[in-house]
């Protein structure tokens, strides 16, 4: 293997601890492995390059530990933490698991269900605080529905707003240094889930009491479930300045969540993504969001873990020769790319102006914009063959 692609912690890669303690339980089948001890998994992380890792609540604090069960484990993640030196880059809320949440949390018709949604966040907003994260994600899994009348979507949407306004008010009265981030998906487990994608979620967020302190966290997969161009997502969240965090993944077209390791799936998507991410300036964690297959053993997880970072450094490596070969750059330029950030007026033009100004559509109709050739010397690149 090539030496070059060696992650650090100046890269900023992250894991959900559930991604890679996912012991194989699919609706079909049992688990192929057995759980993995977080202080193991930290290690393991560490050594293999990863600067972050995130996790649910109940990935750490099993559903309705003891107090003195809970303070024990948060006392062993804090030395695993120490010791390894790794950063919490995430926190979120198991509001999906346990049947109490079976017709949602935040939005779930019971009231008593939603205010016990709430206590579950706000608590584990203040161990989030504690640990440093500087993200805290909320994924509504569970806030949906398979049958119209089960659901008034605009009552469930202002329950989602209510919910939301409360945990940033929260948020800033404690004085936490933390932004929260929604995560986007159409379907499963709901047969249709709330706020589905990218644009709704941005839309949702204009709505809120104090919008500024939440933007999204857009997952690969969940977006090309919905049949979205991820790179065309995450392109509109950052020129929103909303793209807090994100979830690194593998899809390939509109099917189950696969969470594929990065890099499997839709390569040339992931390969734009991470031509985005890096000539963009995001600034945020290269958070993998994955399930290792369940065909493989503790091995096979390292492998995998490994592999998401080491693909993400070589696409990265590609995409900078992309924007450096002259070749692309006089290709850019033949199809008028760096035109589009002309204004579309000249300061100090006006609209008589404009009107004014001869055209012929037909001319101009007639010119070819060269992408076939442009989009090719991209796929060289990508396929290392320039
Ligand atoms: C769950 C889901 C993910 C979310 C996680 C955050 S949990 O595994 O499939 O996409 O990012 O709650
Ligand atoms: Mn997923
Ligand atoms: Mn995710």
């Amino acid at each position: 293997m090539h030496n070059g692609f060696q992650p650090g912690p100046e890269h900023r890669f992250s894991f959900g601890l559930w991604t890679v303690g996912w012991q194989g339980v699919d609706p079909f089948g049992v688990a192929t492995r057995g759980p993995l001890d977080m202080r193991y998994a930290l290690e393991r992380l560490t050594e293999l390059g990863a600067w972050g890792v995130s996790f649910h609540d109940d990935d750490l604090i099993p559903f309705g530990s003891t107090d003195a069960d809970r303070l024990r484990r948060v006392a062993d993640l804090r030395s695993a933490v120490d010791e390894t030196g790794i950063s919490v880059s995430m926190v979120t809320t198991n509001l999906f698991s346990h049947p109490v949440f079976k017709d949602g949390a935040l939005t779930a018709n019971d009231r008593d269900i939603r205010r016990f949604a709430l206590r579950k966040v706000l608590r584990n907003i203040d161990l989030a605080a504690e640990l440093g994260a500087p993200t805290y994600v909320l994924w509504g899994g569970r806030e949906g529905a398979e049958s119209p009348l089960a659901k008034d979507v605009r009552a469930a949407l202002d329950r989602y707003a209510e919910g939301l306004d409360l945990l940033c008010g929260y948020i800033r009265e404690q004085g936490y240094d933390m932004r929260l981030a929604i995560e986007p998906k159409p379907n499963e487990p709901r047969g249709d889930i709330l706020l589905p994608t990218i644009g709704h979620a941005l839309a949702f967020i204009t709505r809120l009491a104090d919008g500024e302190l939440v933007g999204v966290n857009p997952e690969v997969g969940h977006e090309q479930m919905a049949g979205m161009s991820v790179v065309h997502g995450y392109a509109q969240a950052l020129w929103q300045g909303k793209l807090f965090h994100i979830d690194l993944n593998g899809q390939q077209g509109p099917r189950y969540d696969q969470d594929l390791r990065f890099g499997n799936g839709d390569l040339k998507s992931a390969f734009y993504l991470v031509d985005l991410l890096e000539s963009a300036g995001y600034q945020g964690p290269r958070h993998f969001d994955f399930k290792p297959a369940r065909t493989e053993d503790d091995e096979g997880v390292w492998a995998a873990a490994a592999g998401c970072m080491r693909n993400y450094l070589i696409m990265a490596s590609r995409a900078r020769e992309l924007r450096a070969d002259p070749e692309v750059a006089a290709a850019l330029r033949r199809s008028r790319v760096p035109e589009l950030a002309l204004p579309t007026l000249e300061p100090g033009e006006t609209l008589a102006d404009l009107r004014a100004e001869p055209f012929d559509p037909e001319a101009a109709g007639a010119r070819g914009m060269h992408y076939e050739y442009l989009d090719q010397l991209g796929m060289e690149h990508l396929l290392g063959a320039r």
